[in-house]
C-alpha cells in the first residue's frame, strides 16, 4: 500500500488532518487500532476555541455544530462561597468557545471522510515507523487483531496522531529528544449525568475540599468533575456519595442549587503535564497527544491538537504550490511556541484551582489570593480570558 501521508491514529487530529489534505488535494490513509464505535463514544473533551471552531467550519465540517453546539461568553470561578463572571467577548474583543463535545467531532469527521475522503481503516493497528530519517517512511501495520497478517504503508510523509500511548514518538532517536514532564498528586472522577446543567456557563469552582468543575454535553446532559486523590478507582465513589461532594465544592451564599439526576458514566482521569522536543524528524511529524499532554483544566488539548494539524496541512500545502520546504522545516519550532503557551496556561489553571494534598496554610491563601486578583483587576481577568479563547494558529 502506498499514499502520500500516512496518518497513525483518528482521533480528532488524525481525522481533521486526513480532511484538510482532502481539501487541498493531497491523499492519505488513516490507520486506527480501534473501532469506530469506540472512537466515537470515548468522552473526554467539551470546549472548542475560537480558532478551533473557525477551522471546523472552513474544512465543511462545522454544519452540525452549528447546529447543535452551544457558545459559551464566559465562565464562572467558584471560591470562599462566592461567584465571579470572566466575560470573554467584553475583555478579548468579541471571542468566544464553543460547546461542542470531541465525540461530535469525531463523529462528524468521520462522516465526511468516509463519504468523500481516503481510505480511514479500522481495527488496523500501527506497529512501528519506519525509515523517518529517509524521504521514504513508512508504517508497519496489521489488520484485523492480533492473528492479522503484517502489511507495509509506503509514504512520503508520516504524521504520528496516535495520542499519548501510541508508537510514533517512538522512531525518533532517543539521542535527539529531549522530554519535559511534571505530574500532578490528583486526578479527576468525571461522570455523564442525564440531567440539566444547573449553570448555563462552565463553573470552576475552587474549595478547601478540592476543585469541581460543572460542565454539559448539551441542554438535558451534565458533565461534572471533582478533584480526587491519584490512583483513585472511580467505582469506589457511590453516586450519591459523587453528588454529595459536588455540592459542598460548589456551595455559595446565594440560592444557587445543584440538580441531580441518574449518572450514566464514570471514570477517573490522571494529570499530566508533557511536551516532546522536537515534534519532527525527518519526515515523521508528530500531532496532539503523540507529542503533549496538558491536564485538562484549560480545556486546551483538543485545541492545540487542531492547531498542530493545521500547521502541518498549511506546510505541505505551500510545499506543494511553491516546492519550498521552509514550512515544514520549521513545523515544530512553529508549533511547539504554541503549545508552550498552552502549557503554560493550563499549569496556571490547574495550580490555581486545586488545593494540594500537603498544601501549607500560606500557599492556600496565595491561591485565594491569586482568584481574588482575577476577581478585581481587568488585566489579570483578562489574561485569563486570553488564555481560555485560545492562542492564535501559526
Ligand atoms: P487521541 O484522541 O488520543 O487519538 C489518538 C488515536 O490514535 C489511536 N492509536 C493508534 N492507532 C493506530 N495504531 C496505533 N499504534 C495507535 N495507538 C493509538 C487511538 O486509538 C486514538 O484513536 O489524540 P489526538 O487526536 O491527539 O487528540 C487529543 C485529544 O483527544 C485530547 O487532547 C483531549 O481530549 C484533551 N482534553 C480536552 N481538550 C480540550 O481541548 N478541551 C477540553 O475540554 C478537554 N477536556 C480532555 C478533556 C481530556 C480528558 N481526558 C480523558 C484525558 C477532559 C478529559 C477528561
Ligand atoms: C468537559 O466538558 O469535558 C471539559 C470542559 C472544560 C475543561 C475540561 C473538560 O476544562
Amino acid at each position: 500500500m502506498r499514499t502520500t501521508v500516512g496518518i497513525v491514529g483518528a482521533g480528532p487530529a488524525g481525522l481533521l488532518l486526513a480532511r484538510l489534505l482532502h481539501n487541498a488535494g493531497i491523499d492519505s490513509v488513516v490507520l486506527e487500532s480501534r473501532d469506530r464505535a469506540y472512537v466515537e463514544h470515548r468522552q473526554r473533551a467539551g470546549i472548542l476555541e475560537q480558532g478551533t471552531v473557525d477551522v471546523l467550519r472552513a474544512a465543511g465540517a462545522g454544519e452540525r455544530m452549528d447546529r447543535v453546539g452551544l457558545r459559551h461568553d464566559g465562565i464562572e470561578l467558584r471560591f470562599a462561597r462566592r461567584r465571579h463572571r470572566v466575560d470573554f467577548p467584553a475583555l478579548t474583543g468579541g471571542r468566544s468557545v464553543m460547546v461542542y463535545a470531541q465525540t461530535e467531532v469525531c463523529k462528524d469527521l468521520i462522516a465526511l471522510q468516509l463519504e468523500e475522503g481516503g481510505p480511514l481503516l479500522f481495527e488496523t493497528e500501527a506497529l512501528a515507523v519506519e525509515d523517518a530519517g529517509t524521504d521514504r517512511p513508512r508504517v508497519r501495520f496489521r489488520r484485523g487483531g492480533p492473528e492479522g497478517v503484517e502489511e507495509v504503508l509506503e509514504c512520503e510523509y508520516v504524521v504520528g496522531c496516535d495520542g499519548f500511548w501510541g508508537v510514533s514518538r517512538k522512531a525518533i532517536p532517543a539521542e535527539l529528544t529531549r522530554v519535559f514532564e511534571r505530574t500532578y498528586p490528583f486526578g479527576w472522577l468525571g461522570i455523564l449525568a442525564d440531567v440539566p446543567p444547573s449553570h448555563d456557563e462552565l463553573v470552576y469552582a475552587r474549595h478547601d475540599r478540592g476543585f469541581a468543575l460543572l460542565s454539559m454535553r448539551s441542554q438535558s446532559v451534565s458533565r461534572l468533575y471533582l478533584q480526587v486523590p491519584e490512583g483513585t478507582d472511580a467505582e469506589t465513589w457511590g453516586d450519591d456519595e459523587i453528588w454529595d461532594e459536588l455540592e459542598r465544592r460548589f456551595e455559595t451564599d446565594d440560592d444557587w442549587k445543584l440538580e441531580r439526576g441518574p449518572i450514566t458514566q464514570k471514570s477517573v482521569t490522571p494529570m499530566r503535564s508533557y511536551v516532546h522536543e522536537p515534534m519532527r524528524h525527518g519526515r515523521l511529524f508528530l500531532a496532539g497527544d503523540a507529542a503533549h499532554i496538558v491536564p485538562p483544566t484549560g480545556a486546551k488539548g483538543l485545541n492545540l491538537a487542531v492547531g498542530d494539524v493545521v500547521t502541518f496541512a498549511r506546510a505541505l500545502t505551500h510545499q506543494r504550490q511553491t516546492g519550498s520546504s521552509d514550512l515544514l522545516d520549521g513545523y515544530s519550532e512553529t508549533c511547539l511556541r504554541r503549545v508552550w503557551q498552552a502549557e503554560r496556561f493550563s499549569y496556571d489553571m490547574t495550580t490555581l484551582l486545586h488545593p494540594v494534598p500537603d498544601a501549607t496554610p500560606f500557599e492556600a491563601r496565595l491561591q485565594l489570593a491569586r482568584l481574588e486578583r482575577i476577581a478585581s483587576s481587568r488585566a489579570a481577568e483578562t489574561d485569563l480570558a486570553e488564555g481560555y479563547t485560545g492562542f492564535p494558529f501559526g
